[in-house]
């Protein structure tokens, strides 16, 4: 027997794993201990990393459909070549803008895999790119582009006294670093001994999640009524002279307008449309900004509701106004270990507004990241042209799942000449394809932690061996967009390297070792850590004083911004009509999106979650199934009885049910997929095409007939290192 040392990729925690392997069966998974960030924890999915891989449903060759719909298994150099020249011909008659390339987040866990993408991408020479990052926290994107950033950082949770958290779960879904700065490793701890020393937190979310549960003060605002929530905080904190005169003065344009733009939003307006009590708000306002330090950070929550660039907006506006970034001196949260040394510097980056410059889409958007929005990527396929999308990878996604109306997806993905998806199960999407690449899971793969820097703030970095051999018919991501490359004799551009048609590729080991080389610590040096290490011999970095002559300030109520806030507080007194609920999203420790239910170990179906109270009046029972309408579509689902819900608010999590017409319809098998009620083009945010996922009114109905379900039941608590 063989224990091997290593981490999991399923989520961005990247837990220690210590593994013991008998031949090439993996015999036990537990926690590490020894990893200084995990220290032993690990989720229920985590635990079963080994399970996904020997999966009897897992791929373990590539498959190719057949003109009748069955699938053959084929070799690598077979898929390669088909592949290539049937790219190559598409490319040849249309363009290379009718090749499209799809990111999804199993693309993010190996650490090689996205930057081949990109440049076999690049390579190819489309501009049809398309990621989750633009159905997911897009909004801080536009906010950036709209605001302008700080370059010197954000402050950070360790020295803070207070911590406001609007719509994020991180006990549940680990959000760290620079997307929550909540402590996500060992959080229950971490956030116990903070709330020690002094720190407040403040959370923000209808439902008593896990994260809130723990908090000072918990405001619960009827779903989707944020940005009023945020425009009367910040009234508040104008009015109760709790901003911080002097950053604004110096690093902002027209923080005035801001504050006349908000002064409608006063108490009792805001109490009336967000359900929040006055006295709530008050205290809200005064415990944020009589903090001396510590900032307000969005979720997928307000992030994928309604308004929901304009609420990301607000919720930044909260740190603006009161100061609360890192200073020249202050050390910057985001240490880096592997990656490059960075300056971070007491400055304003002003608004780039980069979509409205450069390439625009024949659908009238301009790039986000160097990217276009996935929800115009069906539009881009279905919509005739001498530009659609005729040819479409997939790598390590599910968008037919994953995006709005999941039927008219998956209509449009039917539609291209060439659907490839590379993933090692079959899914709602990858069964669309013409070819299905598999490819090799995480512990059959080496990898280092460079890529998940952004997620922690301590100069941690590890590096793995496989754990596992891979099986023969597979391949790993990046390999795949390698050779893809040189098939289509491309040359692939990584950084400063060029791979040439005829060159001979990089072995894993040399490539991880490529992106490490401008590290702040040399990769052999964190190879003789096998349990990963936190670098803290390294020097803190410093934020640096302004460059001389700058004079970038934040934009605050841009003409867009100001237009969409009338906007909302106008629109506040709409009524949902018969749709007396409202639906909004959820994540379980059980399910990583659609990556979960594919165990017999953990849940196959998500149910609807709605509070025992409306459950009681409508004569709905544990297990029932019901009806979820909204204003686009009617779905099944079976009740589950969840009290941390409040009565008018039921939640469900995504990535589950398959479609009608492919399969029997059965939420107690398969679930229910929420995206069958989410239109694609109504209720969509300008400039990166968000839908709303979250707050949908929807109205709730008994179905005859009670269906029981044997679940799977798992203690979430995480209170203790689980393994
Ligand atoms: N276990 C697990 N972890 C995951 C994932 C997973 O599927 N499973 N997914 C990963 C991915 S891809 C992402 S993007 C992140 C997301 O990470 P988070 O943003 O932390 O996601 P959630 O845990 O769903 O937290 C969102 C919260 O928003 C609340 N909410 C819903 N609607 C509203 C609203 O209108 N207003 C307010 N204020 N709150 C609202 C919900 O009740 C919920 O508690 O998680 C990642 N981590
Ligand atoms: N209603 C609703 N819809 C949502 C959301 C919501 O909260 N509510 N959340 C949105 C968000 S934040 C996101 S990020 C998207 C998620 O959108 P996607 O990233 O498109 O969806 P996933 O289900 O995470 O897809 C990951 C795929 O990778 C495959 N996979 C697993 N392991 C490997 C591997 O080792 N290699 C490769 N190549 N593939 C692998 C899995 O089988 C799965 O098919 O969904 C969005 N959609
Ligand atoms: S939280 Fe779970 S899925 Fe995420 S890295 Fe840790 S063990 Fe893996
Ligand atoms: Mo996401």
């Amino acid at each position: 027997m063989t224990t091997h040392i290593t981490f999991c990729r399923i989520c961005a925690a990247i837990c220690g794993l210590v593994i013991d392997v008998e031949g090439d069966t993996v015999v036990r998974v537990r926690g590490d201990r020894e990893h200084p960030l995990s220290q032993g924890y690990t989720c229920p999915k985590g635990r079963r990393i080994a399970e996904f891989h020997a999966a009897p449903s897992r791929l373990r060759a590539h498959q190719r459909r057949l003109p009748d719909g069955r699938s053959e298994s084929i070799e690598t150099n077979v898929a390669l070549q088909e592949i290539g020249s049937k790219l190559d011909s598409i490319v040849a008659a249309n363009g290379a803008d009718s090749v499209a390339l799809f990111i999804g987040t199993q693309t993010y866990g190996s650490t090689l895999t996205y930057g081949f993408a990109q440049a076999w991408f690049r390579a190819v020479g489309s501009r049809k790119l398309f990621s989750t990052t633009t159905i997911d926290q897009s909004a801080k994107s536009i906010v950036a582009g709209r605001m302008g950033s700080w370059m010197g950082g954000a402050q950070r949770f360790e020295d803070s006294d207070v911590w406001m958290l609007a719509g994020s779960n991180p006990l549940v879904s680990m959000q760290g670093g620079s997307l929550t700065g909540f402590p996500v490793f060992n959080g229950y701890q971490r956030l116990r001994n903070a709330r020690e020393r002094g720190l407040r937190l403040i959370v923000i979310d209808p439902r008593r999640t896990e994260t809130a549960a723990r908090s000072d003060i918990h405001l619960r605002p009827h779903p989707g009524s944020d940005a009023i929530l945020y425009a009367g905080l910040i009234h508040l904190l104008f009015k109760e002279g709790l901003v911080d005169q002097e950053f604004c003065r110096m690093h902002t344009e027209d923080a005035s307008l801001l504050e006349t733009a908000v002064s409608a939003a006063i108490p009792s307006f805001v109490a009336t449309h967000t359900g929040v009590p006055e006295d709530q708000l008050v205290l809200t306002a005064r415990t944020f900004g009589r903090a001396r330090k510590g900032m307000a950070r969005g979720g997928t929550g307000p992030d994928m509701g309604p308004y929901s660039n304009l609420t990301e907006h607000l919720i930044t506006c909260l740190n603006v106004i009161c100061g609360r970034y890192a200073r020249e001196g202050d050390v910057y949260t985001d240490a880096g270990a592997l990656k490059g040394m960075e300056f971070p510097r007491a400055q304003v980056a002003p608004p780039t507004r980069s979509w409205e410059r450069g390439y625009q889409s024949r659908l009238g958007y301009g790039l986000v990241g160097g990217q276009l929005p996935s929800n115009t990527l069906v539009e881009e396929i279905l919509r005739p042209g001498p530009n659609s999308v005729r040819a479409l990878i997939v790598s390590g996604g599910n968008p037919v799942s994953a995006l709005p109306d999941p039927l008219k997806t998956a209509e449009a993905f039917s539609k291209l000449e060439l659907l490839i998806a590379i993933d090692p199960f079959l899914t709602e999407t990858s069964r669309l394809a013409h070819y299905v690449i598999a490819p090799a899971m995480p512990l059959e793969r080496a990898d280092h932690t460079r890529p998940y820097e952004r997620y922690y703030s301590e100069p941690f970095a590890q590096y793995t061996e496989p754990v596992l051999p891979r099986p023969p018919g597979v391949i790993e991501d990046w390999e795949f967009f390698a050779r893809l490359a040189q098939q289509m004799r491309r040359r692939l551009q990584m950084g400063s390297r060029t791979i040439e048609p005829d060159d001979q590729l990089p072995t894993s080991e040399e490539a991880l070792e490529w992106l490490a080389t401008k590290g702040r610590i040399p990769l052999t040096e964190v190879r003789k850590h096998p349990h990963g290490r936190i670098f803290d011999s390294l020097p803190p970095i410093l934020v640096q004083p302004p460059e001389e002559g700058v004079s970038a300030r934040f934009c605050l109520l841009p003409s867009d911004v100001a237009a969409e806030l009338d906007s909302c507080l106008a629109m506040a007194k709409t009524d949902d009509g018969n749709q007396a609920f409202r639906l909004i999203v959820r994540r379980a420790k059980t399910s990583m999106n659609s990556l979960g239910r594919q165990l017999p170990t953990l849940p196959s179906h998500n149910p609807c979650f709605l509070n025992p109270q409306d459950m009681a009046a409508m004569g709905i029972a544990q297990g029932d199934r019901i009806e979820v309408a909204s204003s686009h579509a009617t779905v099944t689902a079976l009740a589950e009885r969840d009290d941390t819900l409040p009565p008018g608010v039921v939640s469900m999590s995504h990535g589950f049910g398959y479609l009608p017409g492919h399969e029997v319809e059965d939420p107690a098998r398969f679930g229910t997929n929420p995206n069958m009620l989410v239109p694609r083009d109504e209720n969509i945010q300008p400039i990166n095409a968000m839908p709303q996922y979250s707050a949908i009114p929807v109205s709730i109905k008994s179905l005859e007939g009670r269906v029981t379900t044997e679940r799977v039941r798992f203690d979430d608590s995480g209170k203790t290192p689980q393994d």
